[in-house]
Formats: structure tokens, C-alpha cells, sequence
């Protein structure tokens, strides 16, 4: 029997006994599973040398578990509503066994165009069922797939196929997201100009506008799964192969192509998704982050269909085409379970109550949180007006890298507490470190976070540059996974999570290099360096401040604001756009040559009082001048 903890105390029992003997704990979880042969080696490896394994030697193919599985249990059973982006649109649900078929196609359709195992393919379209059915067709082939959000710019898409040699790319004519439309193909068009590796691009009808075709590359979704069979053997994967690539910014250059693999995210997923949420049989369970993200990866895809969940897919945004958008989706199919972002709560905040009082809110149970800290006016809103003061808030801290949730209330069993991840999970050992990497003992501490021991869901390596992955998360403290973020462990031993304490914002939930944005930025012809930082903002969490040293003072600076977002648009895409622009004559550096953000961070805030100590500054007097300049 799978583990389903149902009472605190149990909770505190299992998560001892996960302490005293972890490989017993991870078999026993991954005994549930089926699994065509079982593993050799429960676990080898660690953070010393960045060598973790899980399960290996055991043979399994991860979507017999998402949807074989249960096709003599619960196969009528909706897996997915799928909801569109408009209302009025057309909408349908699938069944487990609709979505095993589909999936089998699609599997029939990459094979019979040459993709094999190991073959890498990018997924750059709209939260339809079809990007779901694509990831797991590629998961059933064994072939990588690799998620693009459909948000990101040309550049970003052929940076990210590039750097893992996609062969094929799968793609929508179009997407509608709110009012605007995003011309998806158009998009993949200008990006495989760069990208010689992609031999075919199937694409999927979803706007039905204009599109140009390149003959013997692109061919239609629905053309070829018309005659494709609905019947597929999946490929057999050892638990260490490959499942996909996910790419994330890093607080320096590019995005790095995180890869998580079979056996160990499998298990990961499935346990965190059942054990934070305690979602039953007949609950509605709606997550509202997009496929591109890794929360639509662990809690749209993949645990909830391991748990044989149904699931909503949701097309829209929370603001069209007004902002009950939501709640009306709630009440519609008696949402149980609401999973989202604090971004999302506070954007909705700003809006009149009534828009959320129209709607019939009663089925909810749980609510959760996921991308970043949530502030406390966010939390009792969500609390009272959505959850109506009966619903648990999960709030849960992971990342990309993490594969699954690390830290959170268990729905319903942990106490929770506003701002609080609350305890970690079982099988997870968080501890904080001071500056000279020492673990800071006993409860009332603030420090970094890092985590003690590997567990089945953390990412195996960077893409194609294992030295990266090393550098990033394993050598700032010698036998232990850095997180990046802050934190602090209560006087009860709770653990609230503060921020990243690198170079990394986090936008809206979304996580953007400061390096990224700068590079691009400085692609411009009259710009000589920049320097971004983040700053508190109410809606975004965190936004974008950008310093630029430029070679001619502009004649315009609205003009240059406006050719500046248009450069990250291109480069990045328009989340990673400056909402502020300060030109200055000289940025604060270190001897050794070294941007001192911390500096810049508190006049981005306006906070000129407690600048700290500049002393070591190349020029302090840029400080200064930086201080009396103005921002637009
Ligand atoms: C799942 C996801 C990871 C970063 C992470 C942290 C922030 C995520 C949070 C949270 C406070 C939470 N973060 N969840 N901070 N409380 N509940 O978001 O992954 O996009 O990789 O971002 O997001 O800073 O380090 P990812």
C-alpha cells in the first residue's frame, strides 16, 4: 500500500521513521509502483560528487503508471476537463482510457517519424490536452521532451531547441491567452531558421489563421493521427533514463536544461501530489500553472494521472474575460482542490469582492500555493474570501530542480501558519547554513537553505554541462544541495521561506537570470552595460529594475524604455521586461570587478537610507550619483 498520512501524529511517526532509514522509506514508496523489472540498487551516490541514483536497474516505462495502470480500475473516469481560454469555447473532458488511446496515437505518430529513444523534442504550444498528450506519447516512446512556455520569444525557443538538438518540434498554429493572441507557428518558423537538427514539425490546429508551411517539414496533428493505431507497447526505460528537460534561469548566462529522469521523479511526484493535497476519489482538482513550468509538469501531468486524479486543464488567465474568471471555473465543476500562484491572488485582490462573492465557492477543500513567498494579506484573502476560513492553505516551497514539493502542510493534518512552507516532508532533510557553511542548529534561525540528502525527485544534471550542475547547486556547501533561497526555522521549527538570496528574480512566480536580462539589454546599440536588480512590488512579488550605462545620452527616454522591452521581448519574451530604467554614468563595482547588487537593490526599493558599507567599492561616489538620478 502506498503511504497516505492522515493524522499529524502519523505525520511526526513516519517522518522519524524516513529519518532512521531512508532507503527503506523510498523502496517501500516505490514498491507501489509497476515496474516491468525491479531495481538492482534502491540508491547510490550523492551531492559530493553529484553522482545521485535511484532505483536503478529497475525497468519500467512511467506512463503504464499514468494510464495503463488504471484502465481496469477507473478507465471512464474523467482524467482532464479541459477548459478554454474563452468560456464559450468549446470545451470536453477525457476519460483515463480516451487519454490512453490518444496517447498511443501520438506515440504511433513520433515513431513513425523516426523519433527513438533518447531523441530529444520540443513542445511549444497552448495549454491544450494535446501539449499533455505530446509529453506523454514522447514519455511512452522514450523519447526527451522538453516544454518551451509558449511565452517565450523566437530567440528563447531556438536557444533551448539548440541546446539539446531537438529532432522534431510540436507546435499549435496559434494561441489565444485572455485578449491576445500569440502567433505560435509564425514564431517556430523564425526560430528554426537557427535550429538545422529539426527535421519535422507536426502542428496542431488550435486558431485556424494564416499560417505559412514548409513542405516535406510541417504536417498536421489531426492529418496524422487519423489513421495512427490506438494501441502502443511503451518502451521499456531503466529508472535513470532520461524524462525530459526543463530549462530554468540560473543566476548566471543561459538557461540551464535541468533533467529530471524516470524512476525517481515518478516516485517523487506521485507520493508529494497524494500526501500535500489528500485528494480522494471523486474530488476535482485544479492546478493553474501553464505545462511549461514545472509545477505543470510534477501537478497538472504527471502525479495527479499517477494518482488517478481528475484533473482540469485550463487555457486561460485569471482576468478574462473578467477577473471571476476563477471563480466561475470553481463553481462550474466543483473544484475541490485549488492550486495557484500568490501572484495570481494578489492580481485578483485588486479587483472589487464581488467578483468573487458572485460565484458559489462551497466545494472547495484545499487551497495551495506554489512560486514563491506569499505575504500575508494574500494569504488571509485567499483564506477567507476564496476558502471561505474552512479551507487549509498549502503552501508549498520546491523548484524546477527539486522535481516535487519539499516543504508544505500536509491539507488538513499540519497546522499551518500565514507565510509559513510550514514542516518538510517525509524522506526530506532541510537544514540552514550560516556564512562560513556550517548547519545552524535549534529553532529561531535564519540562513541558507540547503538540503541534507538526496531524494528521488531531485534533478540528475544541467543538459549537456554536468560541470554546471555541480558549480550551481553542489559547491557552495560541500555534500549538500543548495537551494539558493533564504530562510528561517521558527521558534516552533517551521520554515518560512524569504526569497532567493542569488542572482535570480522571481517575477510573477516566474524565475528570470539577472545575467539573461542584462545580456540582452545590452544587445542594444547605444547601451555600454547594465546592471538588473530586483525591487518589491505589490501584484509581481518582485520587478524589474535595470541601471544603464549608455554610450550617447538618448534623445528620448520613453522612446528608449520602449526599444529597450522590445529588445527582451525578442530576446526573452515580455516577462522579462524592465518596469524601470535608471541611465547612469558609472555602476557601484567591486576591486575586482564585481556589480555590487546589494547596493543598487535597496535605491531600486527607494531605501537610501541603510546603503551598508560602500567602502570597498572601486568609485564610491557612483553611489551617489546613482541616488540623485531618477528612474522612468
Ligand atoms: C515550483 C517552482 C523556484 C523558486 C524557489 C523559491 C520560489 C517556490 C515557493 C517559493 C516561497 C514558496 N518559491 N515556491 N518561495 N514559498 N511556496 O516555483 O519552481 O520556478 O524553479 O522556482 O521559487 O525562491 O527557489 P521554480
Amino acid at each position: 500500500m502506498w503511504l497516505n498520512i492522515k493524522s499529524f501524529e502519523e505525520y511526526k511517526d513516519v517522518y522519524r521513521q524516513s529519518e532512521e532509514d531512508r532507503k527503506k522509506f523510498w523502496e517501500h514508496e516505490a514498491g507501489t509502483f509497476y515496474w516491468r523489472e525491479s531495481w538492482d540498487k534502491v540508491h547510490s551516490g550523492g551531492f559530493e560528487n553529484g553522482d545521485i541514483k535511484w532505483f536503478e536497474g529497475g525497468k519500467l516505462n512511467i506512463t503504464e503508471n499514468a494510464l495503463d495502470r488504471h484502465l481496469n480500475t477507473i478507465g471512464h473516469k474523467t482524467a482532464f476537463i479541459f477548459e478554454p481560454n474563452h468560456p464559450d469555447s468549446f470545451r470536453r473532458t477525457i476519460t483515463y482510457r480516451q487519454l490512453y488511446e490518444d496517447v498511443c496515437r501520438f506515440a504511433n505518430v513520433l515513431e513513425s517519424k523516426g523519433v527513438e529513444k533518447g531523441d530529444r523534442v520540443c513542445i511549444y504550444m497552448a495549454m491544450t490536452p494535446e501539449l499533455i498528450i505530446s509529453a506523454l506519447a514522447c514519455a511512452r516512446i522514450g523519447a526527451v521532451h522538453s516544454i518551451v512556455f509558449a511565452g517565450f520569444s523566437a530567440q528563447s525557443l531556438a536557444e533551448r531547441i539548440q541546446d539539446c538538438d531537438a529532432k522534431m518540434l510540436i507546435t499549435n498554429d496559434g494561441l489565444r491567452r485572455g485578449d491576445k493572441h500569440v502567433p505560435l507557428k509564425d514564431i517556430s518558423d523564425e526560430a528554426l531558421e537557427e535550429c538545422p537538427t529539426v527535421k519535422n514539425v507536426i502542428v496542431c490546429q488550435r486558431t485556424n489563421r494564416d499560417i505559412d508551411w514548409v513542405e516535406g517539414r510541417d504536417e498536421w496533428w489531426h492529418m496524422l493521427i487519423r489513421n495512427a493505431s490506438k494501441k502502443h507497447t511503451a518502451v521499456e526505460m531503466d529508472a535513470e533514463d532520461p524524462l525530459f528537460i526543463l530549462y530554468t534561469s540560473g543566476s548566471t548566462g543561459k538557461p540551464k536544461g535541468v533533467l529530471h529522469t524516470c524512476g525517481g521523479y515518478m516516485v517523487y511526484t506521485s507520493y508529494t501530489f497524494r500526501n500535500v493535497f489528500q485528494v480522494s476519489e471523486e474530488d476535482i482538482y485544479w492546478c493553474t500553472a501553464d505545462a511549461g513550468w514545472i509545477t505543470g509538469h510534477s501537478y497538472i501531468i504527471y502525479g495527479p494521472l499517477f494518482n488517478g486524479a481528475t484533473g482540469i486543464i485550463f487555457e486561460g488567465v485569471p482576468t478574462y474575460p473578467d477577473a471571476g474568471r476563477f471563480w466561475e471555473v470553481v463553481e462550474k465543476y466543483e473544484v475541490t482542490h485549488f492550486y495557484t500562484a500568490p501572484t495570481a491572488i494578489r492580481a485578483l485582490m485588486s479587483y472589487d469582492l464581488d467578483f468573487v462573492k458572485k460565484y458559489d465557492l462551497s466545494s472547495l477543500k484545499v487551497l495551495g500555493s506554489v512560486g514563491e513567498p506569499i505575504n500575508e494579506e494574500a494569504w488571509h484573502w485567499y483564506h477567507d474570501h476564496v476558502g471561505g476560513g474552512k479551507c487549509p492553505i498549502v503552501d508549498t516551497w520546491w523548484q524546477t530542480e527539486t522535481g516535487g514539493i519539499m516543504i508544505s502542510p500536509l491539507a488538513g493534518i499540519t497546522p499551518t501558519k500565514p507565510g509559513f512552507a510550514t514542516l518538510p516532508l517525509p524522506g526530506i532533510t532541510p537544514v540552514l547554513m550560516d556564512e562560513n557553511g556550517k548547519e545552524i542548529g535549534g529553532n529561531g534561525v535564519s540562513g541558507n537553505l540547503c538540503i541534507k540528502h538526496p531524494w528521488p525527485g531531485i534533478a540528475r544534471t544541467v543538459w549537456g554541462d554536468h560541470e554546471r550542475y555541480l558549480q550551481t547547486y553542489m559547491s557552495s556547501y560541500k555534500g549538500y544541495y543548495f537551494t539558493g533561497d533564504g530562510c528561517r526555522r521558527d521558534e516552533e521549527g517551521y520554515y518560512r521561506i524569504t526569497g532567493r538570496v542569488d542572482d535570480v528574480l522571481n517575477v510573477s512566480g516566474h524565475r528570470l537570470g539577472t545575467a539573461e536580462i542584462e545580456n540582452a539589454i545590452d544587445e542594444h546599440p547605444n547601451v555600454v552595460e547594465t546592471a538588473i536588480v530586483g525591487y518589491p512590488h505589490d501584484i509581481k512579488g518582485e520587478s524589474i529594475f535595470a541601471f544603464i550605462i549608455c554610450e550617447d545620452q538618448p534623445k528620448n527616454k520613453e522612446d528608449f524604455k520602449k526599444e529597450i522591452h522590445k529588445l527582451v521581448t525578442k530576446i526573452i519574451g515580455p516577462i522579462a521586461k524592465p518596469e524601470k530604467i535608471q541611465i547612469v554614468a558609472g555602476l557601484p563595482k567591486t576591486r575586482s570587478g564585481k556589480i555590487m547588487r546589494r547596493v543598487l537593490r535597496k535605491i531600486a526599493a527607494n531605501d537610501l537610507e541603510n546603503l551598508g558599507d560602500t567602502s570597498t567599492l572601486l568609485d564610491p561616489s557612483v553611489v551617489d550619483e546613482i541616488k540623485e538620478g531618477e528612474a522612468f
